[in-house]
């Protein structure tokens, strides 16, 4: 671990560019190897193979990976805390958790060789975003249970990079470090960084004249809209990570300069697509849940995990000549579907409505609230503050506007409600803009 020299930085890079059969070769071998490892150490796991009258002898091909049981997050509440660890309790270095919305949380373990493993997919990933040992990378995910602070942190160790360790919060001092340090990269929620733009702006600080040149934004979904607006009030490329506590936390996929898909880092995670409903396995292309198996991780192994996260594989080569394959960004989890007046709607089409139309601030809620017993939904969105104060037909149109907008993405007639600048909570970490006012009312 430690700092790398350059020769290593250009190894743990050269893992992205296995020709296919290597890798896949590679990902057998591993995947034998986890689901013995996950058998002979993990009660749930070795009831559940009996259950599903499969054992590891059944996996001759990858496509066997079929035949294994999935878990999901219930399993893991199950065996509240360390139910799944498959190493003894004296070889955990480390334990994360997130909090569901309800009752106890999530809990997940880290020996030695998988501390290792994070660092270097997070490093991998700085790598793939442009990143090098000799960037400052400021790092303003929480550091805590969450793994987005540590994770990244022990990342750009691991690539030799200088780490800013600000974690959340404090947002005028996280600017002022910025700007007295230059940093080079930040990582964080896509909606912290909207806010840090906006409190730079109000400290007179323009972030464009500054060093920083490339964001690692990820642990909640964001648009292209969003993308866009942020690379271009700040100056930089505005790269999508993705990853969750149960696999490792950040560092299972991330975008390369091409911007154009995840690659997945397929030597540590194996990824499939499935129906949610049928459970089958669908084929590269095609949207459906992601389904992730760790290849690697030994203290707390993960087969087959329903993620709930919505996606597809796309298999074309990328630009970039990564070899391992991508997965297109996350724009829903299965969990956010709105219902109303029978038609599915996802936040994340919201969001792209309202800032498709100029004007509007990244700052939004939904309303979800009860009309005549039926689910409805209503939209508030932030407008630019030289908006606000301006006259009332001006206000009106962009309502206008915003309404067409956000009914040609649904197929709805959504209420949406401009709302005064700095009125919507800014969020520091996982924003939370779905609010649910249905059981208040009736
Ligand atoms: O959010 C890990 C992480 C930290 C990822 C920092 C990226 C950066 P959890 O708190 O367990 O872990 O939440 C995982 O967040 O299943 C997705 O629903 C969502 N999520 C994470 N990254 C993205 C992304 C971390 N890039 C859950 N786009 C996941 C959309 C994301 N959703």
């Amino acid at each position: 671990m430690g700092h790398m020299n350059m020769a290593e930085q250009v190894d743990l890079k050269s893992r992205d560019y296995l020709c296919r059969e290597e890798l896949e070769a590679l990902q057998l071998k591993r995947l034998k190897e986890i689901a013995a490892h996950a058998f002979n150490n993990v009660e749930f796991y070795r009831n559940k193979f009996k259950e599903f009258n499969v054992s590891v002898d059944d996996i001759k091909s990858l496509k066997d990976i079929s035949k294994l049981p999935f878990t999901v997050k219930t399993d893991l509440r199950d065996n509240y805390p360390f139910g799944l660890f498959a190493v003894p309790q004296e070889e955990i270095l480390r334990v994360h958790a997130s909090s569901g919305t309800t009752g106890k949380p999530i809990v997940v373990g880290y020996n030695q060789h998988d501390l290792e493993v994070w660092g270097e997919v997070v490093a991998r990933s700085f790598i793939a975003a442009g990143l090098n040992k000799s960037d400052k990378i400021q790092v303003s995910y929480g550091y805590g249970l969450f793994t987005g602070g540590l994770g990244a942190h022990y990342g750009a160790e691991t690539l030799g990079a200088m780490v800013v360790p600000t974690s959340v919060g404090n947002t005028d001092r996280q600017i002022m470090l910025m700007n007295d340090f230059g940093a080079n990269a930040i990582c964080c929620t896509p909606s912290y960084f909207t806010f840090i733009i906006e409190k730079a702006k109000s400290m007179g600080i323009d972030l464009k004249s500054l060093p920083l040149r490339a964001g690692i934004f990820g642990a909640e979904p964001w648009t292209l809209e969003m993308r866009h607006q942020i690379e271009v009030e700040a100056g930089i490329k505005a790269y999508d990570i993705y990853g969750l506590s149960e696999i490792i936390g950040p560092g299972v996929a991330i975008e390369c300069e091409c911007q154009d898909g995840l690659h997945v880092f397929e030597d540590h995670f194996y990824p499939e697509i499935i129906d949610p409903d049928t459970l089958e396995v669908l084929p590269d292309g095609e949207v459906g849940e992601l389904v992730l198996t760790t290849l690697t991780k030994q203290a707390m192994p993960m087969i087959r995990y329903r993620t709930r996260d919505i996606t597809s594989i796309k298999t074309e080569k990328c630009a970039c000549g990564r070899t391992l394959r991508r997965i297109n960004r996350i724009s829903s989890r299965s969990d956010d579907m709105m219902i109303i007046k029978g038609v599915n709607v996802f936040p994340s089409q919201i969001e792209a409505a309202l800032l498709a139309v100029d004007g509007t601030l990244p700052y939004y809620n939904i309303i979800l609230f009860k009309d005549k017993g039926m689910d409805n939904i209503e939209v508030a969105v932030e407008v630019r503050p030289e908006l606000f104060s301006d006259k009332v037909s001006v206000l009106e149109a962009l309502q206008a506007k915003l309404t067409h907008s956000v009914e040609s993405v649904t197929g709805l007639r959504i209420k949406v409600k401009l709302v005064a600048p700095n009125t919507i909570i800014r969020s520091e970490g996982k924003a939370k803009r779905v609010l649910d006012h249905r059981y208040l009312s009736n």
